[in-house]
């Protein structure tokens, strides 16, 4: 249900101006595009106010002040969730935790830092680097995305073969609550049976459950020996069968990313990337290993045994490391520019998957004949990114089909971007009944006000 975006009653306005200072109470809606509107354009929301609290105290303040009111709230960190989670498409006021960037010492000894939700991810790989560590999830919008928003959505990115997602990241939390309690437990200790953890149950819970505010991270060791290739097949099913032999004859496998020749061609022509191959191929395989020792020798043996490569690029250098990279992460900047796509974020299980590729073109255009289709993800774990370009932004249909093949499939509808607004409608695909009344009744324990995101997630009643 929306709530009127106009203005808000004068007193919670004044009490609003009171907690965080009136420079970081937004109220004129020329300073509100870049919170209004996600990264893809498909969703534009409105607010009375952006409010950028400075610190945990004020956070529950905003939220305690703002429950008291009736009035609702959507969090937001970097503002690159791709899920319809993270703007006020009702009307909610718009919580900007951007302001809570700070970061505790590195503790090397534990492995472990504290720091606020705000901090973005490339500024955390910069203070674990620092330290001689690393963080272990990677996802190319680390300028912006922030730590708290990729616990909110439990992100999982480039590296999550390796180091698991968001989740496994997280040792310990501080976070609000709709009605401004404060609940914390930061210790980061290892060994830690004090009941349930509630820090784990706040990833992947898309701001409905309560506001983080900082996050004790696992760090990992600094594996400073990097080795990349790109390989290339004429056949999906190679290029599975090669990145399931990779994972499990590799000891340092980082990343294996999947893509196409027609995403290839977009990105070099519209981003102005310079072409790997002379050959047009038809599916690319992207694979990084990280040692401690050069792993170029063992990555090029183990690429040796692969059947069906057709071509093969490798580097080890930073430069050319990096313009491979940019032919697989350029992919959302590029089907960005042909206007706002629709997202789709699906797991299959391996037996499934080349099935799924071959398959899911058809099943759009036979919903849409106009439709593009744009496949690319995380080949190991099953993650294919469904773009669907050249179709209206509120039109579903094409959505709903895919989401249908995957269940059918026996897939998730959510690999890693969440549910949002853009599929609560079919979280029943994948999720019971009786899981969805444990899910609402979560929310009523933790929000029974229903402050917090409360269009988000759950699907309507
Ligand atoms: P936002 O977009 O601001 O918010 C996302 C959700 O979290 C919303 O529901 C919001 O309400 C909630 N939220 C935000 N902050 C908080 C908080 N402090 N407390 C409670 N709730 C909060 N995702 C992947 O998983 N893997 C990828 O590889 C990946 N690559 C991407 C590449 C690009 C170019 C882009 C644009 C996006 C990519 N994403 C990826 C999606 C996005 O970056 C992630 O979902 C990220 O975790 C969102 O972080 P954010 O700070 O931008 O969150
Ligand atoms: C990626 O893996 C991200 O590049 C974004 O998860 C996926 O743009 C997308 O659909
Ligand atoms: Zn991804």
């Amino acid at each position: 249900m929306d709530q009127p975006s106009g203005s808000l009653p004068a007193d919670v306005l004044d009490r609003l101006l009171d907690i965080v200072g009136t420079q970081h109470v937004l109220t004129d809606h020329e300073l509100h595009r870049g919170y209004i509107q996600d990264w893809t354009g498909r969703y534009v929301g409105r607010t009375p106010a952006v409010i950028r609290p400075g610190d945990t105290a004020e956070v529950a303040a905003v939220l305690a002040t703002c429950t008291a009111a009736g009035v609702r709230v959507t969090p937001q960190g970097g503002n690159t969730g791709l899920v319809g989670g993270g703007v006020p498409l009702h009307g909610e006021v718009l919580l900007s935790l951007r302001r809570l960037n700070a970061v505790g010492n590195v503790d090397v000894a534990a492995q472990q830092v504290t720091v606020g939700a705000g901090v973005t991810l490339s500024a955390l790989h910069e203070v674990a680097r620092a330290a001689g560590l690393a963080f272990g999830v990677d996802l190319g919008a680390r300028a912006s995305a922030t730590v708290g928003g990729m616990a909110a959505t439990n992100a999982g990115g480039l590296h999550l073969l390796r180091y698991g997602g968001m989740r496994e990241q997280v040792l310990g939390y501080e976070a609000v609550l709709s009605d401004g309690r404060v609940i914390s437990h930061l210790d980061g200790l290892l060994k830690d049976n004090t009941g349930y953890d509630l820090g784990r149950l706040l990833c992947g819970s898309e701001g409905t459950l309560a506001v983080i505010t900082a996050l004790r991270l696992r760090l990992v060791p600094r594996l400073d020996h990097k080795v990349v290739a790109l390989l290339a097949f004429e056949t999906i099913e190679s290029a599975l069968t090669a990145a399931a032999t990779l994972r499990r004859d590799l000891g340092d496998v980082e990343a294996i990313e999947l893509f196409f020749h027609d995403g290839l061609d977009l990105v070099t022509t519209t981003l102005g990337v310079p072409r790997p191959f002379a050959a047009d191929h038809r599916v690319l395989v992207l694979v990084e290993c990280a040692a401690r020792r050069d792993p170029t020798d063992e990555l090029a043996e183990a690429v040796g045994t692969l059947d069906g490569v057709v071509d093969a690029a490798v580097s080890s250098e930073p430069g050319p490391m990096a313009a491979l990279w940019r032919l697989r992460e350029g992919h959302t900047e590029a089907i960005n520019t042909l206007g706002p796509p629709h997202k789709l974020d699906v797991t299959l299980p391996a037996a499934n998957l080349a099935a799924f590729v071959h398959s899911v073109r058809g099943v759009i255009a036979a919903v849409d004949p106009a439709a593009r289709t744009w496949l690319f993800g995380h080949a190991a774990d099953g993650n294919i990114h469904v773009n669907i370009t050249g179709v209206a932004p509120d039109d579903e249909r094409t959505d709903e089909a895919v989401l249908r093949h995957v269940a059918a499939l026996g897939g998730s509808i959510s690999a890693e971007h969440g549910i949002g607004t853009a599929k609560r409608a079919m979280l029943h695909l994948n999720r019971s009944d009786a899981e969805i009344a444990v899910f609402r009744a979560l929310k009523g324990a933790l929000d029974p006000a229903h402050t917090l995101n409360p269009e988000v997630l759950l699907p309507v009643r």
